[in-house]
């Protein structure tokens, strides 16, 4: 008797609707669940115009969205802003930078990332132009963004050394003749420029592009080569 009286509370746990006044107990406990969903519904706001790929926000505990990012119900959430942001970071997917005549335009985010990873010079051009704009909305201080072109066997010689020149220097060593071009620093809805001698680059490489702000080249880097 007694067996069989647990065999049917075994039931009961295991089907809820089974059992209508024990179940109600276990539902209720569950709805409590949701709540970190609550401080995940502001997560969106952030992480959602930043970029498109959910992958950032899980890499990116820096930016305190991390307990939010791993939520699903975050990825969800986003899921209709993400189309927007894949939209309007266009190439954001990191490919091969448009190049028009002699000039390139190319893109950082508050996600801390470029919207291309390869650029081809033009091997007709004496000079290039890399035209940057911050279409982010952190500051320059939080989130600052350039471009320095340097061989890729000096990049992290040259990023180390732009730390230790400061902020004040724009992070990048005053007088650096490893530094093949370098752009000034700056903030988010901000954009600059850096024309330099293409002829820099005909000799030795890989060369790479990379952003000098602290701790930023390891996602903010790409190529760039004569072609
Ligand atoms: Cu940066």
């Amino acid at each position: 008797m007694k067996f069989h009286a647990s065999l049917i509370a075994a039931a009961c746990a295991l089907a809820l609707s089974a059992c209508g006044g024990e179940s109600q107990q276990p539902v209720d406990t569950a709805a409590p669940a949701p709540a970190p969903a609550t401080p995940a519904d502001t997560a969106p706001v952030d992480t959602a115009p930043v970029d498109g790929a959910p992958v950032d926000g899980t890499t990116t505990p820096a930016t305190g969205t991390a307990p939010a990012a791993t939520d699903p119900t975050a990825a969800g959430g986003t899921a209709g802003a993400g189309t927007d942001a894949a939209t309007s970071a266009g190439a954001a997917a990191g490919g091969e930078a448009v190049v028009t005549g002699c000039s390139v335009a190319i893109e950082g985010n508050d996600m801390m990332k470029f919207n291309v990873s390869s650029i081809t010079v033009p091997s007709s051009c004496s000079e290039f132009t890399i035209n940057l704009t911050h279409v982010g909305r952190l500051p320059e201080a939080a989130m600052g963004h350039n471009v320095v072109v340097t061989a890729a066997s000096n990049m992290a010689s040259v990023a180390a050394d732009g730390i230790s020149a400061g902020a004040s220097a724009g992070y990048v060593k005053a007088g650096d003749d490893r530094v093949v071009a370098a752009t000034e620093m700056i903030g988010g809805g901000e954009s600059t420029s850096v024309t330099f001698d293409v002829s820099k680059l005909k000799d030795g490489g890989p060369y790479q592009f990379f952003c000098s702000f602290p701790g930023h080249a390891a996602l903010m880097k790409g190529s760039i080569s004569v072609g």
